[in-house]
């Protein structure tokens, strides 16, 4: 199929003189389902309620087949962003793919992929992508990176500032397939090197959530209904804090092991304790007035209240964390697998992880659903919704001779595809009725995805000694209070938070 329409992109080339409207006539894949998603009413609003809004990258720019060359990570749940899927095994794979000949022929370019292992700092990715920025040999046009780890300085110091216009002619900031939380974080001093937006389904993929057993929960003695107390605000850690209690030693040999029921069952390699900064708002970095960043930790009493309730949380009984409770398992296929099996009522983990556990979930004999993170206390007005630290972002190298063009181009037309079709058609058709299937389970959903936030703190964690592991997660993992680790690391962390702020500084000016 791609080498045919290649055959008829060099056809159309040759004819192009002749052919005014070349990308009108060509024979493309269509792409109906999507389509007829976009087909909008007359109030302005698509048959979701959401603004048309139109893309303006006009149709007229014609880069002559020109390939653009995508670095991007090579982990299975991160594909979709890309949806280079030669052989597509479900309906999204299939629109994705489509979608990909669709901007290939809109634009005239011929997407290109490189594939790299992203999960560190000086990861194959990072370090591949250095070597060819240092020797500006301008092979890749564009970075699909690690959230976390895509920050690494190897590569931050050869990268496009996306708030500069003159930089990305065809991007517009102001879309709403732009995550506008992440780019108010992720900036500083007026300079922004990542982005992530409507393009990057696996970026909601991370979002974290509280799955609940439906069935499990009715024959524990769970009678009220958890969507409606969830939609009423009343989703607290309170009421979180009494179900993680319940245990049944459903094999009855006196041992706590995989095979029991348990309240609560998390992931103490981030998800157990990384959702519940969002869920009970807290940063650990805040932004002044002058566009400085400084800590939001030292004598932050609410975070070290908080800190104290996730460790006593997952002290109950009822609890069985991966890599933390005895006898559990370092990965987290025995996470899934417990909770596909019936052996959890509560489960905290992101919307999908990857495709063994999502075939798994839709597999279930019992019912579930989703909760969002339980709120701080019923004083709490919003939820608070994290995405967890393995998000996707973008970025465009700049080399001596980079095609800012064609890459903002390429970025503001696939984006707003995205939100256009692809989002709807994975929201509404897969990720509400395939993976959840109730319409109560959907409305949670979008109030999960509504209430999504990031911290500069957490984005920029690993140039900041760390914060979000040692203030955070190894304290909610091996006890300890937040004030003694911030005691113990406040000079390197106070150090490298200026660092950062003045490298950004250093790029403003
Ligand atoms: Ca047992």
């Amino acid at each position: 199929m791609k080498k045919l329409l290649v055959l008829l992109l060099a056809l159309c080339m040759l004819l192009l003189p002749v052919l005014t409207a070349c990308k009108d006539t060509e024979e493309v894949p269509e792409d109906t389902e999507a389509e007829e998603a976009t087909e909008a009413d007359t109030s302005g609003l698509d048959e979701w309620g959401r603004p048309v809004v139109s893309i303006d990258v006009p149709e007229s720019l014609d880069f002559g087949g020109e390939e653009l060359h995508i670095i991007c990570r090579n982990e299975d749940y991160a594909l979709v962003d890309v949806g280079d899927f030669e052989e597509q095994t479900n309906a999204l794979e299939q629109q994705l793919y489509y979608r990909n000949f669709d901007i290939e022929e809109y634009l005239n370019i011929e997407l290109v992929y490189s594939y790299y292992d992203p999960t560190t700092l000086n990861s194959k990715l990072n370090s591949t992508l250095q070597k060819d920025l240092e020797a500006d040999l301008k092979t890749y046009d564009l970075v699909l990176n690690y959230g976390t780890f895509g920050i690494s300085a190897l590569v931050r110091d050869y990268y496009v500032n996306l708030l500069d216009p003159s930089a990305v002619p065809y991007m517009d900031l102001s879309k709403p397939w732009w995550n506008k939380n992440y780019i108010e974080n992720a900036q500083a001093y007026g300079q922004l090197y990542y982005i992530t937006g409507d393009y990057n389904l696996s970026t909601y993929n991370r979002v974290m959530v509280t799955y609940f057993n439906e069935s499990l929960c009715l024959s524990y003695g769970i009678s009220e209904n958890l969507y409606e107390v969830a939609l009423d605000g009343g989703w607290t850690y309170e009421r979180l804090f009494e179900y993680a209690k319940m245990y049944d030693d459903t094999n009855g040999n006196t041992v706590k092991d995989a095979n029991d029921v348990y309240g609560l069952l998390s992931n103490a390699n981030s998800e157990a304790y990384d959702g519940f900064l969002y869920g009970f708002q807290l940063n650990f970095v805040k932004t002044y007035d002058d566009g400085a960043h400084g800590f939001d930790i030292a004598g932050n009493l609410k975070m070290e209240d908080a800190m104290s309730k996730i460790q006593t949380l997952y002290e109950q009984d009822g609890v069985w964390l991966i890599a933390k409770t005895e006898g559990a398992e370092k990965t987290s296929e025995q996470q899934y697998k417990m909770f596909a099996e019936s052996r959890a009522l509560f489960d905290i983990d992101v919307i999908y992880r990857y495709k063994a556990q999502n075939l798994a979930f839709r597999d279930m004999t019992d019912s579930y659903g989703i909760l969002p993170l339980p709120k701080y206390d019923s004083e709490q007005k919003e939820y608070g919704s994290g995405v967890q630290v393995a998000y996707t972002i973008c970025s465009i190298p700049r080399y001596s001779n980079y095609n800012g063009d064609m890459v903002s181009a390429f970025l503001e037309y696939a984006n707003g595809y995205n939100y256009r079709t692809i989002r709807p058609y994975y929201f509404e058709n897969i990720v509400k009725k395939q993976y959840f299937s109730t319409e109560d389970s959907s409305k949670v959903f979008d109030m999960v995805l509504a209430s999504t936030d990031f911290d500069f703190g957490e984005i920029y964690a690993q140039l900041i000694n760390q914060v979000n592991n040692l203030v955070w997660r190894n304290v909610a993992k091996n006890g300890g209070t937040v004030s003694r680790a911030w005691a113990e690391n406040e000079t390197v962390f106070r150090k490298k938070l200026i660092e950062l702020d003045n490298w950004f500084y250093s790029k403003a000016e």
